[in-house]
């Protein structure tokens, strides 16, 4: 085969930069990773064959530094720089830069990206080339008089969005005319924060919609091709959750119109490379006929291509490293075809419990599912690795396929039930609500699935399960036995107890008690004896008799309890027991004698920001009483907004937080007390 490029570099780091590394090595291209100080042992580091460090762990002192990546690239001789997605991967100036210097942008044209890249513009060019926008005011005259009035025009409800916009920032729905003024102000506002732009258009609001989005490869010679849809409509705050190819009950019919579509919106920008057309799809009547609308194109490879990769049997990084060494496109439309049906999950390190709040920690045990005929994980990070606050927190993709939407469902609740994980937080147990949904499952997915069934999806903690709390202490005992056996190791004395591998008992007085706070906040207590065989245990008055059968790798133990054997993994630690059984992570504190529940070290009720941010709006004053779950301030941290809220009852004191200030993680904002 001959060499497209010699070498490339990404500009990435994470899952993206591990994926485009595998199909350049496939390839046989040769790879530059960049890293930034919290990087310098990740697994893109490791995967490529040469590596530079590019700066501190902020992405704007790092894998945002344009120039010092062009630098590298430059210096270490690469022909071709691939972007990933998010960071530099539409930013105009950097392709731009790319080819000034010689260096292909895999991607498309820094012209192709600015024309995408406010809305109002992208619309406009739409409409020209006959591709469905929805209706609406573009916004050259931007008084709030022209824009009311323009509003009553289109009809109520209308969307005020920010030509600059994304992720949903700067979107306001207003359903009447009344509403009007406070809601443009606030957009506008919020605009003018986020994007240093507070033009803004206004739209027909579609009551429900679903997120539909075309995979196009362009050739920027007048060949393209779509690779089919992408539903992305389970989506978290703009955060897209669940994506799946083909959408559910998608006809071929429509698929042409908007593939064709979406071809056409490439076409007509000149368009080079793999690009994404989004559309919203006006569901209110279902979906057959259902009238589709333009939103945006993103010029980049998506996190969400291995469900189309897994439909289309196409490599869609191999795709474009092809067209960006000027190779026409390897497949035309007439070769292409659908085979079954792709899901993927996005796990991410946030706790569900807590308002998905990005989580940090190390992955103390993470063992993504392992069969390889039907799953794919795509991930960045491996086991001892751990999340920070610098980046986004997603720790894989968990990908599977299957002959038709129900099997690949199927296989996706075994590899969810397979996962294990455990040291920080994960959305893990979300996902697998959300796969197990009886609405999920009939294929009825609009954007508005998570908000309605927020409480089906968020199951409120169970008590821990007897099994639970023996297997949790069977995990502690069996750990000090490994402690003992390695001093007995170590010691030579022949005749020392630790040799005598019959049935020793370490350390163990010959009853004790181990105390835990359950998921529910409750505190449990199990009672050990020493028996003959092994242990009992005694929990609320219930007796097991359990012994310890074997001990496996890391953690992993074989056990039986009341004649029943179960095989699980107890990670342990002086906080802390965790329990990885059947499919779920049960974390269980350990209390000692010296901790009491309710008095942490900053004093009782003490709220602490959970990690670096800044405070966005603060909901309460001293003196005020709140009940439990109330919410009390606002946080901007990751780039995304947290609500704290009061864990019970009680009254607001010592609120030193104001808005506006830059707290450090740990740092006390207010207090609940009684
Ligand atoms: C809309 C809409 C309803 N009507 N536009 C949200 C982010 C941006 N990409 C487009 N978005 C929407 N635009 C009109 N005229 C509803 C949304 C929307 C949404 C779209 C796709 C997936 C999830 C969503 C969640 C909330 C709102």
């Amino acid at each position: 085969m001959t060499r497209l490029f010699n070498k490339i570099l990404i500009a990435n780091r994470g899952e993206i930069a591990c994926r485009v590394i595998r199909t350049a090595r496939a390839m046989g291209i040769g790879t530059v990773a960049v890293y930034s100080d919290a990087d310098a042992h990740a697994l893109h580091v490791e995967l490529a064959d040469e590596a530079v460090h590019i700066g501190p762990a902020p992405a704007a002192q790092s894998y945002l530094c344009a120039d010092k990546i062009l630098d590298i690239a430059k210096r270490l001789h690469v022909d071709a720089i691939h972007p990933g997605y998010g960071f530099l991967s539409e930013n105009a100036d950097f392709a731009q830069a790319c080819e000034d210097a010689g260096i292909v942008f895999i991607g498309p044209t820094a012209d192709s990206i600015r024309k995408m890249g406010l809305k109002d513009e992208a619309k406009r060019l739409m409409s020209l080339a006959g591709v469905p926008v929805v209706p609406g005011y573009l916004g050259a005259d931007q008084s709030e008089a022209h824009l009311s009035a323009q509003a009553r025009e289109i009809g109520y409800p209308v969307l005020i969005k920010a030509v600059a916009g994304g992720g949903g920032k700067g979107m306001r729905r207003v359903d009447n005319e009344k509403d009007f003024a406070a809601s443009l102000k606030g957009a506008k506002r919020e605009a003018a924060g986020a994007f240093g732009n507070d033009h803004v258009l206004i739209e027909k609001y579609i009551q429900k919609p679903r997120h539909i989005e075309v995979q196009v490869f362009a050739d920027g010679r007048g060949h393209g091709v779509y690779l089919f849809e992408r539903d992305c409509s389970l989506q978290r705050r703009h955060q897209k959750v669940v994506e799946e190819a083909p959408a559910p009950g998608m006809s071929p019919a429509l698929r042409r119109k908007m593939g064709e579509a979406a071809v056409a919106a490439a076409q007509t920008i000149g368009y080079h490379g793999a690009g994404t057309v989004e559309f919203i799809v006006d569901v209110e009547h279902g979906l057959d006929g259902a009238p589709f609308y333009f939103m945006e194109m993103n010029t980049r490879l998506q996190v969400e291509h291995p469900v189309t990769e897994m439909i289309s049997g196409e490599d869609l990084v191999e795709w474009q490293i092809r067209v960006a060494a000027g190779e026409p496109l390897p497949l035309d439309q007439g070769d292409l075809a659908i085979d079954g049906h792709a899901i993927e999950v996005r796990l991410y390190a946030e706790d569900p419990s807590r308002d998905f709040l990005p989580a940090t920690g190390t992955l103390n045990r993470y063992r993504p599912p392992m069969d390889e005929d039907f799953t794919r994980v795509d991930t960045g990070v491996r086991e001892h690795d751990s999340i920070s606050v610098h980046y986004d927190p997603m720790i894989a993709k968990i990908i599977t396929w299957g002959e038709d939407r129900e099997a690949a469902l199927h296989h996706m609740a075994q590899a969810l039930s397979e996962t294990e994980i455990a040291g920080l937080a994960t959305n893990l147990p979300f996902l697998k609500q959300v796969i197990a949904h009886p609405e999920f499952a009939s294929g009825n997915v609009d954007t508005g699935f998570i908000p309605r069934h927020a409480d089906a999806l968020l199951p409120e903690a169970a008590p821990a399960s007897d099994i639970c709390l023996a297997l949790a202490t069977l995990g502690i005992l069996a750990a000090r036995e490994d402690r003992a056996f390695d001093e007995a190791a170590r010691s030579n004395d022949p005749f020392s107890p630790w040799h005598d591998p019959s049935g020793w008992q370490a350390n163990l007085a010959s009853c004790e008690c181990q105390d835990y706070i359950d998921g529910t906040g409750a505190s449990r207590s199990v009672k050990i004896t020493i028996t003959d065989q092994g242990y009992r245990l005694e929990i609320d008055g219930q007796r097991y008799d359990a012994q310890i059968r074997a001990h496996m790798e890391e953690g992993k133990i074989e056990t039986e309890i009341s004649g029943q054997i179960y095989r699980a993994t107890i990670l342990v630690n002086p906080e802390q027991v965790q329990v990885i059984f059947a499919g779920n992570t049960e974390s269980l504190k350990r209390l000692s004698a010296k901790f009491d529940p309710e008095e942490d070290a900053d004093g009782p009720g003490a709220i602490t920001a959970p990690m670096p941010g800044k405070v966005l709006d603060i909901l309460v004053s001293d003196g005020d009483t709140v009940e439990k779950g109330q919410a009390l301030l606002v946080l901007e941290a990751m780039k995304m907004e947290h609500t704290l809220t009061a864990p019970r009852d009680g009254t607001v004191s010592n609120l030193s937080a104001k808005t506006g200030d830059q707290v450090s993680d740990g740092a006390v904002l207010v207090t609940i007390s009684d």
